[in-house]
């Protein structure tokens, strides 16, 4: 029996519904207690675990010594439960950190700048934003200032188009000019989303952070006083720790807002966002879960918990 699930269930239950419990799962509860006692040999399988899943030196540390108190008093049962409440809680300290707000009922332009290295899903992210902004009858305008690709404003081209978002034609100009002339024309038209584009590799690491530098101080001084900024690194669920890496970068360069969890679909590793939000507390915005224009998920912790699996 998926007693996890029941945990979860509960953990995202009403009380009043808590109060309810029936016999029934209890019963079934008490069935399935694994009666191993919690020890040295499964805190280290534990860590193993953990560290399996991209979780990070550090965070499956601070974990396994947080287990480590309740040492031969516990069975895995129990131990399961606190290794799910502790993890939990990290991402909900860091998920309560997030001061964007993609609802669409803010006032004023909303420009949200997709940065993030090359591959892990930016352009892609960009159509399925648009796509979900547009659900919400917002007016997007979709502005490519990655410029380093040649393919890369074609591609993003057509993503607008199947988004139904308006795309600002850059026509070979530099990043901070095709900028410049979408805040203006967001600003004429009366766009309420301003998605950009960034370059996921440019000549050397430090030329794209400073191109990132440089496209924030243009929304700095171009952009009227209510038009709010938001920067989501997209990261790749499959990478592994090298994410943590990245996302100490870009928060360096461009200081993020949150982030954007791309291919969650696949192997549904994601572990790494728990280094991050140890480490970080960056918040997660959105789920890629597909390569598809609507598959964009807000971040919902009870589903994240469910696909990433840290059953023991
Ligand atoms: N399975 C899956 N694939 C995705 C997802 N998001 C993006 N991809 C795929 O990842 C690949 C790269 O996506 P892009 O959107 O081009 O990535 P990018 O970051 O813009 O890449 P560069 O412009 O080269 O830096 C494409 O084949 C996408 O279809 C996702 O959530 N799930
Ligand atoms: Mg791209």
């Amino acid at each position: 029996m998926n007693w996890f699930k029941n945990f979860f269930d509960k953990v995202f239950q009403p009380e009043s519904e808590l109060i309810n419990e029936t016999t029934e799962s209890i019963e079934e509860k008490e069935n399935t207690i694994n009666s191993k006692i919690l020890d040295e040999e499964s805190l280290l399988e534990i860590e193993e675990k953990l560290l399996r899943l991209d979780c990070g030196i550090e965070f499956s540390e601070s974990v396994t010594s947080q287990l480590a108190k309740y040492k031969r008093q516990i069975n895995l049962t129990t131990a399961q439960e606190k290794l799910t409440e502790i993890c939990l809680n990290s991402l909900q300290q860091s998920q309560a950190q997030a001061t964007f707000d993609f609802s669409g009922n803010k006032k004023g332009l909303q420009i949200i700048l997709i940065v993030g290295v090359n591959g892990v899903g930016k352009t892609t992210s960009i159509g399925k934003l648009a796509h979900y902004f547009a659900q919400k009858n917002l007016k997007v305008l979709i502005a490519p200032c990655d410029t380093f690709r040649a393919a890369a404003p074609e591609q993003l081209q057509k993503w607008a188009t199947r988004a139904k978002a308006e795309f600002y034609d850059g026509d070979g100009k530099k990043a901070d000019a095709i900028l410049y002339e979408a805040i203006k024309k967001s600003e004429k038209e009366n766009i309420d989303i301003l998605l950009v584009d960034t370059a996921g590799r440019l000549q050397n690491k430090k030329t794209l952070m400073d191109e990132l530098t440089k496209l924030h101080s243009v929304i700095q001084k171009h952009s009227a006083v209510d038009t709010s900024i938001d920067t989501l690194l997209v990261l790749d669920a499959t990478t592994g720790q090298n994410g943590y890496l990245q996302a100490i970068a870009f928060n360096e360069a461009t200081k993020l807002s949150g982030l954007i969890l791309s291919k969650f679909d696949g192997t549904a590793r994601g572990g790494i966002i728990f280094s991050i939000a140890h480490n970080l507390k960056l918040p997660i915005a959105f789920l890629g879960i597909g390569e598809k224009i609507d598959q964009l998920l807000e971040f919902d912790l009870k589903y994240f918990f469910e696909k990433i699996n840290l059953n023991l």
